[in-house]
């Protein structure tokens, strides 16, 4: 580092993972501009580039002390750790463990109610929505262009991936992951650790850590 990042006059947050949904959530964060990416921290750093849109790859995470050390404050979780929502949960809670505050991150581009709840650590990205008395908790994906109608209630670390539409009143359970481009119907209750397959159409409730695909979507033998 050249200089102490708290002398740069930025709120410093650490990005966590080096892959391809952070360079997504760096670009998101640079054209808000409410927190300045600083460092990334991968598991396996030898594999990034140097940086991703300027922002250094700094090491693993045995690197956060340093950066809390150097003036960092904030993280974002930038792993999307497709259908493995533990993984996103225990790099949210050990980042936070080690000191650092949950940056929550919306897209310029993305357009969100002011009658919505956003959770500390959460992710809105470009073209997504989220409308009016929906909540998200905490270390939410809502990625490109989903749309999460009204009255939603979404759990702590769930995955709404791309072009994905949940209708109103619908209850998503913590670290659910809703594929690439399904839907759900206005009313329905997904469970926890849930995954629904890209391009699936939910109609009905679903139960805790099921997998469901197709459409109408159905459990997916093990
Ligand atoms: O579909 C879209 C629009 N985006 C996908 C996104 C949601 O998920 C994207 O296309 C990818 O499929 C995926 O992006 P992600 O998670 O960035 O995947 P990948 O490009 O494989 O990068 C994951 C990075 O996280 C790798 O560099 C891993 O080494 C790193 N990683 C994994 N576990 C970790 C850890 N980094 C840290 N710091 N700590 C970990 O425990």
């Amino acid at each position: 580092m050249v200089e102490h990042l708290d002398e740069v006059g930025v709120t410093a947050c650490v990005v966590i993972g080096g892959g391809g949904h952070a360079l997504v959530v760096i670009e998101a964060m640079q054209l808000e501009g409410r927190f300045s990416p600083v460092a990334i921290v991968d598991a396996d750093p030898a594999s990034c580039p140097p940086d991703i849109l300027g922002v250094p790859v700094r090491g693993d995470d045995s690197t956060l002390p340093a950066l809390i050390e150097e003036g960092a404050t904030h993280f974002v979780v930038a792993v999307g750790a497709i259908g493995r929502p533990q993984v996103r949960r225990g790099l949210f809670e050990s980042a936070f463990a080690a000191g650092l505050t949950p940056a929550t991150v919306t897209h310029p581009g993305a357009i969100v109610s002011a009658h919505a709840t956003v959770g500390a650590g959460s992710q809105i990205l470009a073209g997504a929505v989220v409308n009016a008395r929906t909540r998200l908790g905490s270390n939410v994906i809502v990625n490109t262009g989903a749309v999460l109608e009204h009255d939603c209630q979404i759990g702590d670390h769930v995955h709404i991936a791309p072009g994905s539409a949940v209708a109103g009143g619908v209850a998503i359970g913590a670290g659910s992951h809703v594929g690439i481009g399904s839907s759900v119907k206005e009313g329905v209750t997904i469970g926890a650790s849930v995954v629904v397959g890209a391009g699936a159409v939910v109609v009905s409730d679903v139960d805790d850590g099921l997998v469901v695909t197709g459409v109408p979507a159905r459990p997916r033998k093990s």
